[in-house]
């Protein structure tokens, strides 16, 4: 594998599945892959699980690890080309790209939309560059538009929860403070997509995805509670809007939107899932994320397998 952004990326979702149990069994199987291979992990943007799983994950292989905070210590750079570099921006991403590319055999970029231009979010301009510009194997650890070891790691979870053969999974918006990214809805709905799930979709209007992303929903629906009855895994995420001439903005904060024990009882005594980091009493209320229900905790453990996976594969390649 020489990039991974997207489901198509990973191939057969049953091989990945079986190969993140065989990992699970024995994360210390493939030791000797990874000896004197290097992991660079950048970050323009904060992190807690994806920092702490992936260079575990990595650990796990036998590599080691370097992590660069772009915000932290690095030059400020400059991602446009053309521009007279007067500014505050010290260094170019077209020499940092080759230059950090030189110490390392793998790549992980987080880099959020900027919501300053939707074309440049929606191309993955950024990631795009590192991997023409790196020449090494570059995985998304959240970029623009898209976060597939999140979604990787909601499939594997949802598999291991599972009570149907096909259940049904539901992704619904809920009201947040700030406005955040379509990439964790993007890809989790591109993953369930393509996955053995009947996919539902709830959000108020005006919070339409990508149709790129949602086209293998069975449903997507404004009725949030139509959305829930009989769930199995209800999976809460606020993102804002990417519809014209809304986009990245905040359009709705209705709290009737935020996943509450009322809302759970509609489901069909189904699992609350959220990527996490969550707001409580915003997304969800306490009450749900603490009960016997909840699985953030599993699904956030399960960020070190499916970087694993992946790690794995770009080294096999
Ligand atoms: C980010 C987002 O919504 O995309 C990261 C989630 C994994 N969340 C926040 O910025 C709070
Ligand atoms: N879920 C997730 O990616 O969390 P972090 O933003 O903390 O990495």
């Amino acid at each position: 594998m020489k990039s991974f952004l997207n489901v198509d990326d990973i191939g057969d979702l049953s091989v990945a599945l079986a190969e993140a149990q065989e990992v699970k069994r024995d994360r210390f199987a493939n030791q000797q892959l990874g000896k004197n291979k290097t992991l660079l992990m950048i970050f323009f943007n904060s992190s807690l699980r994806t920092r702490l799983s992936t260079q575990k994950a990595a650990m796990n292989l036998g590599m080691n690890v370097i992590v660069l905070d772009v915000k932290q210590g690095a030059w400020n750079l400059e991602t446009e080309r053309g521009v007279v570099m007067d500014g505050d921006k010290a260094e170019h991403l077209l020499e940092a790209i080759p230059v950090m590319a030189s110490y390392c055999d793998v790549i992980g970029v987080r880099s959020f939309a900027k919501f300053e231009n939707k074309e440049d979010d929606y191309s993955e301009k950024i990631i795009r560059q590192f991997i023409e510009y790196s020449g090494k194997p570059v995985f998304s650890m959240e970029s623009a538009t898209v976060h597939p070891l999140q979604a990787f790691a909601d499939l594997i979870t949802i598999e291991e929860y599972k009570r149907k053969e096909r259940p049904k999974v539901v992704l619904t918006w809920a009201p947040h403070c700030r406005a955040l990214p379509q990439a964790v809805p993007n890809s989790f709905a591109q993953w369930m997509g393509a996955a053995d799930v009947d996919l539902v979709i709830a959000h108020p209007e005006g919070y339409e995805l990508d149709e790129k992303f949602t086209k293998g929903a069975a449903l997507i629906t404004h009725d949030q509670n139509l959305a829930l009855d009989g769930a199995d895994f209800v999976y809460a995420k606020n993102w804002s809007a990417y519809s014209d001439p809304n986009y990245g903005k905040i359009l709705s904060r209705d709290m009737d939107w935020m996943i509450t024990a009322d809302k759970m009882a509609l489901t069909d005594n189904g699992y609350f899932m959220h990527c996490l980091p969550v707001r409580r009493n915003l997304i969800v209320t306490d009450e749900v994320i603490e009960s016997p229900n909840s699985l953030v905790i599993p699904e956030a453990a399960n960020r070190e397998i499916s970087a694993q996976v992946v790690i794995q594969r770009m080294l096999e390649n």
